[in-house]
């Protein structure tokens, strides 16, 4: 079976591509033999972290950069990790349905991720989805996450590069984003360049980021302004990148947290198997009623295991 799905994931089977999905989000360990199958055929995608608060319009930035890289000939991978952020809205599934029509069938892959079950978390579950998009063949692979908080430094240790979708609306607000902002950021995006003050959002922008050198530019995803300019954009910093070491520096950052994070798992796991939990929950209770601090219970459960 296995060898049969990797075979149908490396010629860019959809059907295929979709049971696995499902697969990674019940944390099926059937997955595992497939992903260490196809691992050496992966590694060409672009995959860029889209990300900023909800209603910003990534989605509807995304879906109409997929249209424009649909236009220049490369296929597209969207993973969404907020299972109501891709097709919340009508507009934004009609346009999937309009690039059903006018692009090869399988050009494009979508799907949404629920934020909980999958073991490891949903990082690790995304993860895995993206070695599968590229190993099938994807060549830009989007990721599309609510930027709160840790989740925003999360997509960052996912994606190449990461573009942050802001609005003209936000104003005061992005002065107290500014240390997160540039953390993750390679592109800041102000879209619904439609409604007032775009540019004004723009130029605060570049004031307050005059001494870094992400790029800014503003958008109109609902009317198709800007965007070719914006994947112009990303193209070029994906060419600098390459050229200037950044980018495969920035692939051994994202390999070494996969396999951090994989490592972690397996402890972890180790862990609970030796540990048990009423050893565990003697702890707890020592710590509650203060007979003891919690460092040196770690220290003493972690004695126990040959730590
Ligand atoms: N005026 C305007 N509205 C937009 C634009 N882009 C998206 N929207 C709307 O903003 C709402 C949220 O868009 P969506 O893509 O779902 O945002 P997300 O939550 O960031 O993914 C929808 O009603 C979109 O139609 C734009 O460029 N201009
Ligand atoms: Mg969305």
């Amino acid at each position: 079976m296995t060898n049969n799905l990797v075979k149908r994931i490396l010629n860019g089977d959809v059907r295929a591509l979709a049971s696995l999905m499902s697969l990674i989000e019940d944390g099926d360990p059937k997955v595992k033999a497939v992903l260490k199958a196809i691992y050496t055929y992966a590694g060409r995608a672009h995959v860029i972290g889209v990300t900023g608060a909800a209603g910003t319009g990534k989605s509807t930035v995304i879906d109409r950069m997929t249209a424009e890289y649909r236009r220049r000939r490369k296929t597209v991978g969207i993973l969404a990790v907020d299972p109501t952020s891709l097709f919340s809205t009508g507009a934004v599934l009609g346009d999937r349905v309009r690039m059903r029509d006018h692009f090869v069938d399988d050009g494009v892959f979508i799907r949404s991720f629920a934020t909980r079950g999958s073991s490891g978390g949903v990082s690790a579950a995304v993860r895995k989805a993206i070695h599968l998009l590229d190993a099938a063949g994807k060549e830009v692979i989007f990721v599309e996450t609510i930027g709160v908080g840790q989740d925003q430094l999360e997509i960052a240790a996912l994606a190449q590069m990461v573009v942050v979708v802001l609005t003209p609306q936000m104003g005061d607000e992005v002065q107290g984003m500014k240390a997160g902002l540039a953390e993750i950021a390679d592109i800041l995006v102000v879209n619904k360049a439609d409604l007032s003050g775009a540019d004004e959002t723009v130029q605060q922008l570049t004031a307050l980021f005059a001494d870094e050198d992400f790029l800014i530019l503003a958008t109109s995803a609902i009317k198709d302004q800007g965007i070719d300019l914006l994947v112009d954009r990303i193209e070029e910093h994906r060419k600098k990148s390459l050229g200037n070491g950044k980018y495969q520096k920035k692939r051994l950052n994202l390999c070494r947290e996969e396999l951090l994070s994989l490592l972690r798992e397996k402890v972890f796991a180790e862990l609970a198997k030796k540990i048990d939990n009423d050893s565990l929950e003697a702890q707890v209770k020592l710590i509650a009623e203060r007979q003891i601090d919690p460092y040196s219970a770690a220290d003493r459960l972690a004695r126990r295991i040959d730590l």
